[in-house]
């Protein structure tokens, strides 16, 4: 046991460097082991707490790990009984101090956090939820109830991303998404059991996280190097995967080494590092109505009777976005060819275009419509930075928009294509290749060999065809 007398406390960290000087925690170490103990007291010294190696008086906040109340009763009795005159510090919970590192800060103490009134946990009975493999063939909505196990396995997807080790990235994917999708919160590991996509791998992280709050793969991921400056390149506009790893091997680490080296830089990524502060702040749905006025003003003029509808997260009911994207069409087929300039002069007259690229539609490219790539579809597009004014505060901010036009024909495709989420559209193709025997895009669903098309009027149709139940975009959060 490793608690000693109350008195000289070799503190971790010094009372007037912690950030909350009413709590003082000592991580007693019953069942915690040394090197466990070692992890956690860094990670509660770097989000500003005072951990105290030695017990003392100065304790406030004793936390033990898969300890019963007999247990840490008896620890207290032996070895912990506080000065004459000092106020018995809380014996808590592993619970307590997850709950206050994923807080940034200490909660309050409550019942179930308190091992002397610790009962013996009960599994909770596990309802009955019928999961399908496809994230396609369930709704899953934007708020559900295991945002941090789903944020951890996310975390894991995009780091083997980075790694380009696409397999893992999907199977974290998925199971992050399986996990969003579920009715209730997942609290013991025996809730898993019969879902899909949960491996070995995943599994283990969720049930670190259950049993101790923390997962020592995630935690070792975030601080990295190569993860924080894999995403510090990735988020810049024009940065691929590919890129930012080059980058990275040539030992490059922040955008102001990028910003010295203009030389390495497409025309997008310095337009992207220009931008960069404001391109990284997330854009509100406030933000997104108004471009929606300012979009829809423009395509008026630039045709009348072409219609501007907002898609990407913002339609799936997202409140914040790195983007804003629009689909644009004319009830005459054919109408809509070409109007992108127009529109795009239109905005450039009014000074709201900070920068744009031109992508001319591959439509009439040959053999591009049953293409099978989930990255990149034919339309005719513009990838801009506008200039959005504030209506308080600052004077104007930059925002990424995407304007994609698409034929009256295939616009119930291009919509369902440009929802997302990136995960859902990827499943809704495996599911029409690996079930259906279909091909299905943004530009429409065909009959591989027969290079046949269904006609559709709108997303339920292609719903339909493919024998599945509608999701609104709300539910397609996967
Ligand atoms: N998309 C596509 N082809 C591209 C880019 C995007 O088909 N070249 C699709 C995939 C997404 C949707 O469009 O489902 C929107 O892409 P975003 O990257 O803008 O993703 P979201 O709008 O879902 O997220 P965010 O809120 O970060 O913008
Ligand atoms: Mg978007």
């Amino acid at each position: 046991m490793r608690a000693r007398s109350p008195g000289c406390a070799d503190a971790f960290c010094s009372p007037s460097s912690a950030l909350f000087p009413g709590v003082a925690i000592y991580l007693a170490e019953p069942r915690m082991g040394r090197s466990r103990r070692a992890f956690l007291t860094r990670l509660a010294l770097s989000k500003g707490f005072r951990v105290l190696d030695t017990y003392s008086s100065e304790v406030t906040h004793v936390v033990m790990e898969q300890t019963s109340a007999e247990v840490a009763a008896c620890w207290q009795e032996q070895a912990a009984a506080p000065p004459l005159g000092c106020p018995r510090p809380a014996l808590l919970d592993i619970s307590w101090f997850t709950e206050s590192m994923a807080a940034g800060q200490p909660v309050p103490v409550e019942n179930r956090h308190c091992l002397e009134v610790a009962e013996p946990r009960k599994e909770p009975s596990t309802p009955a939820v019928l999961m399908p493999a496809y994230a396609c063939q369930r709704s899953t909505p934007l708020v559900h109830h295991n945002s941090s196990l789903s944020e951890a396995l996310e975390t894991l997807a995009e780091a083997a991303g980075f790694e380009g080790s696409e397999g893992r990235l999907l199977s974290f994917r998925r199971s992050a998404s399986v996990l969003r999708a579920l009715p209730w919160p997942v609290t013991v590991l025996s809730q898993l059991q019969g879902l899909p996509h949960f491996g070995e791998h995943s599994s283990n992280i969720v049930q670190e996280l259950l049993e101790r709050g923390v997962c020592e793969e995630v935690e070792r991921v975030r601080s990295s190097e190569r993860y924080q400056t894999m995403k510090l390149f990735t988020q810049i506009f024009g940065v691929g995967v590919k890129t930012a790893d080059r980058w990275y091997r040539q030992g490059l680490r922040t955008l102001d080494e990028l910003r010295e080296q203009p030389q390495r830089l497409t025309r997008q990524q310095w337009a992207g590092l220009q931008h960069h502060h404001d391109l990284c702040t997330p854009v509100g749905r406030l933000d997104a109505k108004a471009l929606q006025q300012l979009v829809e003003a423009a395509v008026g003029r630039a045709l009348p009777g072409a219609t501007v509808t907002l898609t990407g997260g913002f339609r799936r009911g997202k409140l914040q976005g790195h983007d804003v994207d629009f689909l644009i069409t004319h009830p005459e087929e054919g109408r809509e060819a070409g109007l992108l300039p127009s529109v795009m002069c239109q905005l450039q007259s009014q000074g709201l275009v900070l920068y744009h690229q031109h992508q001319r539609s591959h439509l009439g490219d040959p053999g591009h419509l049953a293409q099978q790539s989930h990255t990149m579809d034919a339309f005719e597009r513009s990838l801009c930075i506008l200039r959005l004014l504030q209506p308080s505060g600052a004077a104007w901010k930059a925002v990424r928009v995407d304007l994609v036009v698409a034929p009256w024909s295939q616009f119930p495709f291009a919509l369902l294509g440009w929802t997302g989420s990136k995960l859902f559209e990827r499943e809704l193709r495996r599911f029409s290749r690996k079930e259906k025997g279909l091909c299905l895009n943004s530009h429409g669903l065909f009959h591989p060999e027969q290079k046949t098309c269904f006609h559709v009027a709108s997303e339920e149709d292609i719903f339909t065809h493919l024998g599945l139940a509608y999701l609104p975009p709300e539910q397609r959060n996967a």
